[in-house]
């Protein structure tokens, strides 16, 4: 799964690193404590303990549940509750004692259980084995000719498969190194100017970066020395890709990934960087685009992606009938809506799910926080959307018909971040006095715009 003891640099946050050897050395070590274990929780700090961990885990065969450090109480509660870890680390001290030795997990051993969030309930927890990560790694670094000599910077949180699963797995998989910075453009100017060599990130970062490169002439030059700058998560509005473009001369390659797939399709190092499309499927993986009966629509008409192959998820955690809905004759349903270019080039151009919101690349379920905003006592009804964006693609919206007297905005906020977590909270909160419906009751949320 990882490459080899050496003395290279694997790993870089901020003043601490550790070398391949001592990475090896740290994580066998915890790895022997780990042995018999299932599943042990990991707080995702960004940390090298973090990545130790992890790491431990994989060796171990045992599966790794990282959790947002910034978890609130009620989704904390439902993860542990849900996953039942036999053991949670906490920034466990990285300790060189006696590695213990393994055999390599066969490849449909269970690495990671990564929890997304889904329309209406609490999130589910993504199973991931060793097959989809190591078949994944190997797939992108065919694509975008990623070996053991690039040096990757990102400031992405390590408890996602973008900067957990490719960002961090992926470099120690194919023997490079990784450095891990607090996100902000000067940061990862920093490390390109200093021997980085590509940086992923969420087009909320890359928005940043081109408000950023476009003031400043020198930062425009440490982004123009990267050999690849790589978009995900979300999709990357066509303006920024040409800002970028236009003051630092890099065209940004995107792809796109799901938890339960990794990256499934992307933009080739040497193919064309069109802004708005994400390029073809990576090898080793299928991907349709079909209509409701599931029948491949005619190049050019939008339908559904569908995707088949080794990256994909094992299942559900605990949630056999979410699983088998997400199949369908072998194929897993996106909810993505795309359009295929006369050469391939997928285009993603919505979401099957209203209810589903992309804010500064992370997937939230409204169902999910309009459930906890019904518990504040101010709150009579409510209904969460996803608005437009600049920065963060799209923001939270809570439509809210107050009990009593209206609350202030930033209590319901506050309320969301501490029961799910910050990145869930409403951005905007809206007053009204009566929520539109259909005949049925049900919310239109069309209407609310
Ligand atoms: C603000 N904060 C609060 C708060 N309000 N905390 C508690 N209660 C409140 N009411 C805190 C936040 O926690 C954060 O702390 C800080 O204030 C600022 O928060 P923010 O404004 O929400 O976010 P920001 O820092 O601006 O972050 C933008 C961002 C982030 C782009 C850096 O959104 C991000 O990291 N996105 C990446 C998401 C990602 O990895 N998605 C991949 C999913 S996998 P602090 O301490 O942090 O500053 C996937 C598959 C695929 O999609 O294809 O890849
Ligand atoms: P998650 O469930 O957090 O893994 O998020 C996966 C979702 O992110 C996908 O289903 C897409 O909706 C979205 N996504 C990921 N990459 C891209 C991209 N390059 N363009 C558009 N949407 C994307």
């Amino acid at each position: 799964m990882f490459a080899e003891p050496s003395d290279r640099e694997a790993l870089r946050f901020g003043d601490r690193s550790l070398t391949y050897a001592e990475l090896h050395h740290a994580a066998g070590t915890l790895a022997e404590r780990l042995r018999d274990h299932t599943r042990v929780a990991v707080w995702a700090t960004s940390t090298l303990e973090t990545c130790v961990a992890v790491v431990a885990g994989v060796l171990a065969g045992v599966a790794i549940v990282p959790l947002n450090p910034k978890l609130g109480e009620r989704e904390l509660e439902h993860i542990l509750g849900d996953s039942r870890p036999d053991l949670v680390l906490r920034d466990e001290p990285i300790v060189f004692g006696e590695p213990g030795t393994f055999a390599e997990p066969g490849p449909e051993t269970p690495a990671l259980v990564i929890y997304t969030s889904g329309t209406t309930g609490p999130p589910k927890g993504v199973v991931l084995p060793r097959r989809a990560l190591t078949s994944n790694i190997d797939a992108l670094s065919k694509a975008w000719q990623w070996t053991a000599d690039d040096v990757l910077v990102h400031g992405l949180p390590l408890f996602h498969v973008h900067g957990l699963g490719i960002g961090i797995l992926g470099p120690l998989r194919l023997g490079g190194s990784v450095r891990h910075v607090k996100f902000s453009p000067e940061a990862i100017g920093h490390e390109l100017q200093n021997g980085a060599t590509m940086m992923f990130g969420v087009p909320t970062m890359y928005h940043r970066i081109a408000e950023a490169v476009e003031n400043d002439h020198a930062l425009a030059e440490q982004f123009g020395k990267a050999r690849l700058l790589v978009s995900g998560s979300a999709a990357l509005p066509a303006s920024d890709h040409a800002r970028i473009a236009g003051a630092t001369g890099q065209g940004i390659v995107e792809r796109y990934g799901m938890s339960e797939t990794l990256m499934n399709v992307s933009v080739r190092f040497d193919g064309d960087r069109r802004p708005g499309a994400v390029g073809l499927p990576v090898d080793g993986v299928d991907v349709r685009v079909v209509d409701e009966q599931g029948h491949e629509v005619e190049q050019g008409a939008i339908g559904e992606i569908e995707v088949r192959g080794p990256n994909l998820f094992l299942e559900y955690l605990n949630r056999p009938d979410a699983t088998g809905a997400a199949f369908r004759d072998g194929w897993f349903r996106t909810g993505d809506m795309a359009v295929r270019d006369p050469d391939g080039y997928v285009r993603i151009v919505g979401r099957r799910a209203t209810d589903l919101i992309k804010s500064g690349g992370y997937k939230i379920g409204a169902g999910e926080i309009e459930n906890v905003l019904l518990e504040h006592p101010s709150v009579a009804e409510v209904a969460v959307t996803g608005e437009p964006d600049d920065d963060l693609g799209e923001r939270i919206v809570a439509w809210v018909v107050p009990a009593g007297e209206a609350p202030e905005p930033s209590a319901l906020s506050d309320h969301v971040a501490k029961l799910l977590s910050p990145h869930k909270r409403p951005r905007v909160v809206r007053f009204l006095k009566a929520l539109p419906r259909n005949e049925m009751g049900k919310v239109l949320k069309k209407e609310l715009s």
